[in-house]
């Protein structure tokens, strides 16, 4: 077990062992860097004891381990979690001083880890923290890309994208494994020996291994975190280069480290590239043969696999897992077909992240006939079977149809629970994403709703309401995030909320002097500070929120507010770099910023900010500054949200639609602490059957006139009055996202909002009711829910 008594001293005494044996540098001459590895060295080190452990105890019990495969992990930073995790935060602060060395510029020179596009990436990583936590045994395995998310900028108020480099510092939290290594083919043909038909693959790729422990809170339990580098299987050719041709003696490492080069920074539209589909088997296929050489080495019955072995897939990315296991049990351990698919589905779970059409996964045939033979010939077996073993299935049911291999169904039939994230949106996949296999397969869908991990964020990232709770009701609620109902006493109490209001400000004001510093705006901590960020999308509806903004200054500027409430409405977020509407958003939300901010006649009482580059760190310090929380999506559309669940915890309350998990959030706060507007998702459906709905919203509605009227003359862009003319013509006469048809609601529950906030007694008996509310939104209770409904697992703690 951890020693968590761990001395200052002892922790000196490693940094400086690390400083000068692992950096080989001395003190006077270290940078901030030096410093900063030689103490994630040593906080490592202390992680390195409970991972051994908790892997012992695993093979001792012989316990069944559960893998998580997804093609995004978004961590951000792990120097500050893993220290606090390790209740090391207070010895790392003193042993740095020591060093004449501020602990917060050491954690805040490490770069996130951004290898993932937004919620599903980050949910994974709170599930990897979770299941250390309550001491599940588990495998997260991923790809170590060597550029995560692209970084943006604004030119002209456009997005520009550059190359993100995490790795251009060695990366301190990760056990490189060479040992580790399996081969992954594409391509090649089929070959019939012995009546048997065995792939022989054309290309062959290398998966190395690198490990990083991830250590749960307490420090009592430690899993790992697989991510596969690719390696090229021949080396690079040296007759060519003695001949001089150095590009073609490089050529084979090319190709491999192409595989694990970049994530795909699309997660909107799906684009069925032959590299994408090269990376989803890379990944699974070396999970796999991985999780077979771990169970062979104890066992040596294949059926019993399910007993030992659950593995999950984070959306379809890895929905191949089905077809390899099969032809890993089959074609390499001699399995009957049907046993092999049995055992397969037997181990096998599917998360639905998204109901968007355009995002679900659907390979070409021709593609996926040509990067995986063997797999082609698999699925349309596993298609074949199920269409005799349900007769009943429609004829237009099937995972091969209109030549393209459709991995959602794939992932559902050699699934045995397929889970959507939140309440509503696991009813949505019934109704309407799956609903003839739903009838096939009564009980399969189930739902676990989403969560967040409440030591980072809210423990790590808002210390000080963290201390504020911790006085109130006492140790233990950051692995028992229930507790927090206990708050609920103490919200009726004026100088509990006054506490809960410091603790806000506090935040308030580091992130306007952040604001002031790095973007010239001025804004006061007073006003209030209303935020959405999360990647732009039209069905995020980003416009609605900026139309609102130009009505809300409009009204102001006129008079037409009485006592108008100082706002500042903060944007962030990226738009996948082929995502032209997103992108006029992000341009149109920056134009709108420009001409407000130098508004002399608006002053202080409205400021836009978008600061760039959105990430995990900046959520980080955004979230616990929130007063609102914008959830506008069209209802409907977004499958949980998580953000949602971080603003309620800081103790921001959200104003939104009955979508995804705000439903939930809703149920558990209550309406008197919600600010709900808009249509339903039945509503919603209804409402797009008339086909003049957005014109006659806009007609019906004179502020949205006249907002759209402003923005069609150039009001915000006098370089270019034209700019916007496309997206106000669309809004007329398509606007699939209804934003005109919300959008009179959403302006109204801001003058709700606006109201709330006048008068701060009632404002943080709110706030604070959100915070004692968030216990459910723990991703230990999702993790839970997991372990007891899909993975038939238990605790090894
Ligand atoms: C789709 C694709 C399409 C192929 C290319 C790359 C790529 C990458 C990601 C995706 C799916 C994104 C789905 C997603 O992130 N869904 C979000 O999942 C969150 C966690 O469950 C949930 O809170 C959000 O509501 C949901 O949008």
């Amino acid at each position: 077990m951890n020693d968590l008594s761990f001395s200052p001293e002892r922790l000196q005494a490693s940094v400086l062992h690390h400083l000068t044996f692992t950096l080989g540098k001395d003190a006077p001459n270290a940078s901030r860097y030096d410093w900063r590895m030689a103490l994630s060295y040593a906080i490592r080190d202390r992680i390195v004891e409970p991972w051994f452990a908790s892997t012992r105890r695993t093979w001792a019990e012989d316990h069944k381990r559960v893998y998580y495969l997804s093609m995004e992990y978004l961590i951000g930073r792990l120097l500050e979690d893993a220290t606090i995790n390790l209740g090391l935060y207070e010895a790392a602060e003193q042993t740095m001083v020591g060093f004449g060395q501020d602990l917060k510029s050491l954690i805040e020179d490490e770069p996130d880890a951004a290898l993932g596009n937004g919620g599903l990436g980050r949910l994974a990583a709170c599930f990897m923290e979770s299941m250390a936590t309550v001491g599940c045994p588990a495998y997260g395995y991923g790809i170590r890309y060597e550029h995560g998310l692209f970084r943006q900028r604004f030119e002209g108020g456009r997005q520009v994208e550059t190359p993100e480099d995490w790795l251009k510092q060695a990366h301190p939290w990760e056990f490189p494994r060479p040992e580790s290594a399996y081969t992954v083919g594409f391509k090649g043909q089929i070959e019939t020996r012995d009546g048997k038909d065995i792939w022989v693959p054309g290309e062959t790729v290398i998966a190395e291994a690198h490990d990083t422990p991830v250590i749960g809170w307490g420090g009592k339990w430690a899993n790992t975190l697989r991510l596969w580098a690719a390696k090229p299987t021949t080396m690079f050719n040296l007759e060519r280069f003695n001949r001089g041709d150095y590009a073609a003696a490089a050529e084979p490492e090319t190709l491999a480290r192409t595989l694990s080069r970049v994530l795909y920074p699309d997660d909107t539209t799906y684009q069925g590239k032959e590299l994408r589909l090269k990376q989803e088997f890379f990944l699974t296929s070396a999970a796999l043969q991985d999780i077979l050489r771990r169970y062979l080495y104890r066992h040596s019955d294949l059926t019993a696999l399910p007993k030992h072995v659950a593995i999950q897939m984070n959306d379809t990315h890895p929905a191949i897992a089905g077809p390899e296991l099969i032809r890993l049990l089959s074609d390499d351990h001699g399995m009957p077909f049907e046993d092999a698919l049995n055992t397969a589905r037997a181990c096998l779970g599917y998360t639905n992240h998204t109901l968007l059409p355009e995002a679900l996964e659907k390979w070409a045939t021709f593609t996926f006939g040509t990067v995986l033979p063997r797999h082609m010939q698999i699925v349309e077996r596993i298609d074949s079977w199920h269409r005799r073993t349900y007769p009943s299935r429609p004829h237009y049911v099937g995972i091969v149809k209109h030549h393209e291999v459709r991995m959602g169904e794939l992932a559902f039939i050699m699934s045995h629970k397929v889970n959507g994230v939140s309440a509503l949106h696991s009813e949505l996949v019934k109704k309407n994403l799956f609903p003839e296999l739903d009838r096939l397969h009564p009980g399969r869908i189930i739902n676990e709703t989403n969560g967040v991990t409440p030591r980072r964020w809210l423990r790590m990232s808002n210390p000080g309401l963290a201390r504020l709770i911790t006085d109130t009701i006492g140790e233990g609620w950051e692995d028992d995030l229930d507790r927090l109902d206990g708050l609920k006493t103490h919200v009726d109490d004026a100088s509990f909320r006054d506490a809960f209001a410091a603790a806000k400000r506090a935040n308030k004001v580091e992130v306007g002097n952040w604001i002031g510093r790095e973007f010239g705006v001025k804004v006061s901590p007073d006003a209030l500070f209303d935020v959405q960020v999360k990647r732009i999308h039209e069905y995020k509806r980003q416009l609605l929120n900026i139309l609102e903004c130009i009505a809300h200054w409009h009204a102001i500027r006129n008079g037409a507010v009485s006592n108008p409430v100082p706002r500042v409405r903060i944007f962030g977020g990226k738009a996948a770099p082929g995502y032209a509407v997103a992108k006029e958003i992000i341009r149109l939300i920056n134009d709108v910023a420009q001409v407000v901010n130098n508004d002399p006649k608006t002053g202080d009482l409205l400021k836009i900010v978008y600061p760039p580059n959105y990430n995990v760190s900046m959520a980080e310090n955004l979230i616990p500054a929130s007063d609102l929380s914008e959830q506008i999506s069209t209802a409907g559309k977004e499958a949980s949200g998580t953000g949602n669940m971080k603003f309620m915890m800081n103790g921001a309350p959200t104003i939104g639609t009955l979508d995804g998990a705000n439903v939930e959030i809703l149920q558990e706060v209550g309406h008197e602490n919600f600010f709900l507007f808009g249509l339903t998702a039945e509503e919603v459906s209804k409402r797009r059957e008339d086909p003049d709905h957005s014109r006659k919203a806009i007609e019906a509605s004179q502020p949205l006139q006249d907002v759209l009227q402003m923005i069609a003359e150039g009001r915000f862009s006098p370089d270019e009055p034209e700019r916007y003319h496309g997206l106000v013509h669309g809004m007329w006469h398509s606007d699939y996202f209804l934003v005109a048809s919300d959008f009179d609601a959403y302006h109204a529950a801001q003058a709700r909002v606006s109201a709330a906030y006048a008068d701060p007694q009632r404002w943080y008996h709110m706030a604070a009711m959100n915070t004692a509310r968030s216990g459910f939104f723990s991703s230990d209770r999702t993790i839970r829910g997991y372990m007891k409904d899909v993975w038939d697992v238990t605790p090894a703690l």
